[in-house]
């Protein structure tokens, strides 16, 4: 045998000291921005999401309504793969529908249209929002907004008139036309708004600023006015019928595969890959995972990995370290591998992209994990908590709870993630069934925590991830100093 000289270690046993803090160095110039897929030097990623954290292969997870959300927050799904190829495809499809803002009607559209005229126009053309100008041109003014659920709740759609029904976003109105985007962010932030509907001095609607626009648009504001947006989502392919399900997932629109396994180093995983490759070059990105260490690291490169993912036994309702004795500590597992990744760019000039993947329980941990050398996070737990996730919420005692259960579980009888080549089925489980804390909306959790990783990152002196991989510096805790981090020798007030 070979023996590892390290420790298996993870997050928990590590803190960030802090680096200089520069006057720049605040939390309005953090960009959160990075790769999803592989690039070569002096090159961008062809996928670059907003934030770094992409939500769980996972049936108790990723299903299309996380999937939305997360992506109009600038992370990214993946629609889980233990489900038929047809209703998988129907999930990406459901995303790839929804239009995160809006269009302004072409259609000579005007405010005596009838509800029943626009919701046609909703139809026809799928979008979930149309926007109404004065004269029904893209450049006319904007005079409110169509939804088809204002449709399904309003009352007669023959008699209502296009402009009886745009009163919901004019209540949101703050803003005065004339302002620059600064100001119009400024209020978003402060109001804690998605979306700043702009108005002129008769009160008419001229266009929206959207939030997550504003890093990118920060010049010419107008340009927001009919942001069109498609949503990025991913789906999880396994290695036994990739070659009926990548098609579909193509044809239904995804940006992005991964295969799917508990162990990812494997000849099983390299045809995959080749199988893809061969048949859509570089039109279709698939990651590879998961692996712990170089080696895994180096041989799903070779065989042409977009990104790879890192991490076995880590996740909150995985058992596969109990019931088969392989892994690694997260921390460790993925330090390693992000020097293959950084010795691979040298060697190669291309950046490939890793995924750390399960076992993040604190906010800090996900600093941990970026500052260690991710370039985006994978989570489960952390997502299986919101409203939008597919499960269902629970009571039990005096708390919400939601369900929680691994793809190795019994119930997600998800043979292919586990599959050794053997016959189809599980031969035993890997994963759990279980509760998590229900937590209310994705997005309120999200900003809390991403609040707090802004935070951290400017005590390390970092305004971008890159920045922190480079510079962040990491020591080794004691059992005992980590007594001293929490709360210690005084007597808490109870916390109603
Ligand atoms: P966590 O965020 O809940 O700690 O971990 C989620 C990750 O655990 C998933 O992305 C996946 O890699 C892994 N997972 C999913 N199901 C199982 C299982 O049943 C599992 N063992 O380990």
């Amino acid at each position: 045998a070979i023996y590892l000289n390290d420790v298996s270690r993870t997050f928990g046993e590590y803190l960030l000291i802090p680096g200089l803090t520069t006057k720049e160095c605040i939390p309005a110039n953090v960009s959160l921005k990075t790769p999803l897929v592989k690039f070569k030097s002096g090159e961008k990623s062809a996928i670059e999401l907003n934030i770094p954290f992409v939500s769980a292969i996972m049936q108790s997870v990723s299903g299309p309504k996380l999937a939305i959300e997360l992506a109009r927050n600038g992370g990214l799904s993946f629609i889980f793969g233990s489900q038929p190829i047809e209703s998988q495809a129907d999930m990406v499809r459901k995303v790839k529908k929804f239009k995160a803002g809006f269009v302004i009607s072409d259609s000579n559209l005007t405010p005596e249209n009838t509800l029943a005229d626009v919701l046609e126009l909703v139809r026809r053309t799928e979008h979930s929002t149309i926007g109404v100008t004065d004269d029904g041109t893209p450049n006319g003014k904007l005079l409110g907004m169509v939804t088809s659920r204002d449709y399904r709740e309003g009352k007669d759609p023959i008699d209502m008139k296009v402009k009886d029904f745009m009163t919901p976003f004019a209540k949101l109105i703050v803003g005065e036309l004339g302002m620059t985007l600064k100001e119009a962010n400024q209020i978003i932030w402060d109001h804690k708004l998605n979306t700043l509907p702009i108005i002129d001095k008769d009160q008419k609607l001229q266009y929206f600023v959207f939030r997550k626009d504003y890093d990118s648009h920060r010049e010419n504001p107008k340009e927001l006015s009919g942001g069109d947006k498609k949503l990025l989502v991913g789906a999880g392919i396994n290695t036994r019928d990739y070659k009926e399900r990548v098609p579909a997932l193509v044809e239904a629109g995804v940006d992005v595969l991964c295969i799917d396994s508990s162990d990812g180093y494997s000849e099983w995983q390299y045809e995959t890959l080749h199988w893809i490759k061969d048949t859509y070059g570089d039109k279709v990105l698939v990651g590879a995972g998961n692996v712990v260490d170089q080696d895994g690291f180096n041989y799903l490169a070779d065989a042409g990995a977009d990104f790879i993912k890192v991490g076995i036994g880590g996740g909150s309702i995985c058992i596969t370290r109990e019931q088969k004795g392989i892994g690694r500590g997260q921390a460790t597992a993925l330090i390693d591998v992000a020097k293959a990744r950084d010795e691979y760019f040298k060697r190669h000039g291309v950046y490939i992209p890793i995924c750390s993947d399960g076992g993040l329980v604190h906010d800090y941990h996900m600093v941990l994990a970026l500052a260690m050398g991710a370039d985006f996070l994978m989570m489960g737990r952390y997502f299986a908590r919101f409203d939008e996730s597919p499960t269902k919420k629970m009571k039990i005692g005096n708390n919400f709870v939601k369900e929680y259960w691994g793809e190795g579980s019994n119930r997600a009888k998800n043979w292919q993630r586990y599959d050794m080549g053997g016959n189809e089925s599980l031969k035993f489980e890997e994963g759990v069934d279980s509760y998590v804390p229900y937590a209310g909306k994705l997005k309120d959790n999200l900003n809390v925590t991403l609040g707090k990783m802004i935070a951290t990152m400017c005590s390390c002196g970092s305004i971008s991830i890159q920045e922190l991989q480079q510079h962040a510096k990491i020591t080794l805790v004691s059992s005992t100093s980590i007594v001293e981090g929490g709360a210690h020798d005084v007597i808490l007030k109870e916390q109603n």
